[in-house]
């Protein structure tokens, strides 16, 4: 829980580093200086200054450091706030995290306080906050991308637009209902009834937009699928470059599905091994594992299902019955294939053993997802909170559309302002704020 005292935190990475940066915000902030700097004059706000730091109660150095100060409001949380860059040895952080905690009223900050303080101070909406967290996180290309055009407000933007025109709508329904003596338009109702119909076409369209932006926060889900023994497990370590499931001769090798995470031109992938699928025979841990590879079959964004060459040109007929149009079909083991003429003209050709083919994968791959996800396009939804948001927001549009009663109708554009409201924070926030920032690294 937040109160209303100073907060302070370690802002980098924990372990030694060159540099360490400590965060310090609140009303009390700038005592930081006072206390701990030497000499202990004010600073000019956001100008780095060369301080020695002293521990307050022992007066011993503990190092020196960059020191700047931010008046509120204009700092990133919208406070007052102090950082201190000092080195990044282990010793030296710990003896500066003793001396900010031993300043009466300063207490070690929650992880994200900072950036929900930044958020209960008006420095940014709640998608923008979410933004930070992502960027944080980001470890692909297209993922800074997208959490960069966030905190850039893209989201907020776009959601704030429909809470204004749906504010708009509904001051003119009320209107209609308080004034309806008045000389106000006859077909005002109708009016606002096209303006909400267009509106929830927009929204309706941005939901529909095959889960893009949580996709490339999440990453995109590929699953290797095929008969046992086909070198599934051999595909997924050649592809991520690293011995990562375990492979043998013996079929049924793999039981649990192994993930390994990629990059694959800047898209975060994860890719999923699985048991081989056969005709149901074998113990119950087989069948166990043949059900979760199907059922990872059922979720993923793309399939790649790897047929056995050593039966070249046998194919797997349970294999087959795989593949659709989400799939990238593969003959692994091609080293031992020497007559390549046969069926399933589109397969690749491929040998997780001599690397053959598996460059020519990634390029496809790589396609493949490029494709999902155009950057140009609108900005996209990035998190399931926002999605349930807009689902509430549309059933109270339909509710609306088709209710007589004017009030009723009123009272539906009221409800599905305040699903949209949430998103950005605007109202009845309180019990979401735990579950956002808890996500937060401890410093930001
Ligand atoms: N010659 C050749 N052998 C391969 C190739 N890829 C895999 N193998 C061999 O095929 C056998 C099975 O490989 P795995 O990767 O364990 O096959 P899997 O599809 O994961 O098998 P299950 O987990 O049992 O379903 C092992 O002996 C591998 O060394 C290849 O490209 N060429
Ligand atoms: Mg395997």
């Amino acid at each position: 829980m937040t109160d209303d005292r100073t907060i302070f935190a370690l802002a980098s990475a924990p372990g030694r580093s060159g540099v360490a940066l400590f965060r310090v915000s609140g009303k009390e902030a700038l005592r930081a200086i006072e206390q701990l700097c030497s000499p202990a004059g004010k600073l000019a706000p956001r100008t780095a200054a060369l301080r020695a730091i002293k521990n307050p109660h022992t007066n011993e150095t503990i190092d020196r450091a960059l020191v700047i100060a931010f008046k509120g409001p204009s700092s990133y949380t919208g406070e007052d706030s102090v950082e201190f860059h000092t080195h990044g040895g282990r010793a030296v952080v710990n003896a500066m995290t003793e001396a900010l905690g031993s300043i009466p009223g300063f207490r070690l900050a929650e992880p994200g306080e900072f950036t929900r303080r930044a958020f209960e101070n008006g420095k940014m909406d709640l998608t923008e906050a979410e933004a930070v967290a992502d960027l944080v996180h980001a470890e692909t290309e297209a993922q800074r991308k997208q959490a960069l055009r966030q905190l850039d407000g893209a989201l907020g933007k776009l959601y704030g637009n429909w809470h204004e025109r749906l504010s708009h709508s509904l001051a003119m329904m009320e209107a209609s209902i308080d004034f309806a003596d008045e000389d106000l338009p006859q077909d005002l109702f109708e009016r606002e009834a096209q303006e909400l119909s267009g509106l929830r076409g927009e929204i309706a369209r941005h939901l529909n937009d095959g889960h893009r932006g949580e996709r490339l926060r999440e990453g995109f889900s590929i699953v290797l699928l095929g008969p046992p023994n086909a070198g599934k497990s051999s595909l997924l370590n050649a592809l991520a470059r690293r011995d990562a499931a375990i492979v043998s001769p013996i079929a049924g090798t793999t039981r649990d599905v192994i993930e390994v995470y990629l990059d694959i031109n800047g898209y975060p992938a994860i890719l999923a091994d699985t048991a081989g699928l056969k005709e149901a025979t074998g113990d119950a841990i087989e069948r166990e594992g043949m059900c979760r590879a199907r059922a990872r079959a059922r979720d993923a964004d793309l399939k790649i299902v790897v047929f056995d060459g050593a039966n070249w040109p046998r194919f797997d007929p349970e294999a087959r019955k795989l593949v659709d149009s989400e799939t990238i079909t593969v003959v692994n083991k091609s080293d031992l294939i020497e007559n390549r003429a046969g069926e399933l003209d589109e397969s690749l050709f491929l040998s997780a053993k001599t690397g053959e083919g598996i460059e020519p994968l990634l390029t496809r791959l790589g396609r493949e997802i490029a494709e999902r996800f155009d950057d140009n396009a609108a900005p996209s939804l990035t998190r399931a909170r926002h999605r349930e948001a807009l689902e509430e927001c549309l059933n109270h549009l339909d509710r609306s559309l088709s209710a007589v009663q004017p009030d009723l109708r009123a009272e539906d554009v009221r409800l599905a302002m305040r699903a949209l409201g949430r998103i950005t924070g605007r109202v009845d926030v309180e019990d979401l704020l735990d579950n956002i920032f808890k996500d937060f690294c401890i410093g930001k």
